[in-house]
């Protein structure tokens, strides 16, 4: 079975497969190493409309655009799972958000790296992964599976460029050049988390501020 097979009348906009035994030394300890072979990862295209209501905080409208786009990421995931299943392979579905290690702030795996190794996008200088068409404004999940499906592509070079637009933007001070300072974004998001209604690790200014995608 192909992935056009597996996602065939399912919300999916954007996908691409990894091999998984070039990046399960950095999942997290409950997948078992050695059982699944690739790593299908799924994108969701977020909507312009909403983006657009985000200037210098998430609003109430991103937080439940955000929400939403999860739950049909886990749905998808799901139902991609069980088409996996019954067609005699395992499948092991990982949520879109869902953290693991809270000191560290990590998830069962990276879906951006996924992403990145599937030859999906490139990481940019928001350290989010940038879709040549999209941008940033794709959320995702991944399904691994022993299914040997055909791995998609390479890894992109960064097609930043000169564009600064992330670093400008962001509240934190969190972008350079030089890179991600996970300690600055959280700060912000849990100062961003506080806001009446909002309650998640939130923000969107990053994503907002990239010119691919628009
Ligand atoms: C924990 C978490 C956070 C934390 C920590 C962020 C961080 N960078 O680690 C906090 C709360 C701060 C956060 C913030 C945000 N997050 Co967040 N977050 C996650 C979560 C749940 C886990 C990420 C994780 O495990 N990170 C651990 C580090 C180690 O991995 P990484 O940076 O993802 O990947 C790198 C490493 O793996 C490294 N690497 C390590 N080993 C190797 C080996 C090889 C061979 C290579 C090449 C690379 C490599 O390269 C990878 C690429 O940079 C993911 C969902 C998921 N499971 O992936 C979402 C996720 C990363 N978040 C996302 C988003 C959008 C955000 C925010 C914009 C908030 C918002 N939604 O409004 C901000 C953006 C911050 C930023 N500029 O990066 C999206 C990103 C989508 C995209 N298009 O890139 C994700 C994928 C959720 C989703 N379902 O789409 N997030
Ligand atoms: S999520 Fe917000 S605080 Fe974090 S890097 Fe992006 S713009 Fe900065
Ligand atoms: S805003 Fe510019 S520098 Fe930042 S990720 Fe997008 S293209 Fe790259």
């Amino acid at each position: 079975m192909d992935v056009e097979k597996l996602i065939e009348g399912l919300d999916v906009d954007v996908w691409g497969v990894a091999d998984v035994a070039e990046i399960e030394h950095t999942f997290h300890e409950t997948i078992e190493r050695g059982k699944y072979r690739r790593a299908l990862v799924i994108g969701v295209r977020l909507l312009n409309d909403v983006l657009e209501t985000i200037r210098d905080r998430p609003t109430l409208l991103y937080k439940h655009h955000y929400k939403t786009v999860n739950w049909i990421l886990d749905q998808t995931a799901f139902r991609i799972a069980s088409r996996i299943r019954k067609a005699g392979y395992r499948a092991l579905p990982i949520a879109a958000s869902q953290e693991v290690d809270w000191e560290r702030q990590l998830g069962h795996l990276s879906h951006k790296l996924v992403g990145h190794m599937a030859g999906i996008g490139w990481i940019g200088k928001s350290e989010l992964l940038i879709h040549p068409v999209h941008g940033p404004r794709v959320r995702y999940a991944t399904i691994l599976t022993d299914m040997p499906l055909e791995v998609t592509g390479q890894p992109l070079e960064s097609q930043c460029g000169t564009c600064t637009a992330c670093i400008d933007a962001c509240p934190a001070g969190a972008l350079s050049e030089e890179g991600y300072d996970m300690q600055k974004c959280l700060k912000k998001l849990r100062e961003f988390a506080s806001i009446r209604g909002i309650g998640q690790l939130i923000c969107g200014i990053c994503i907002q501020a990239c010119p691919i995608g628009r």
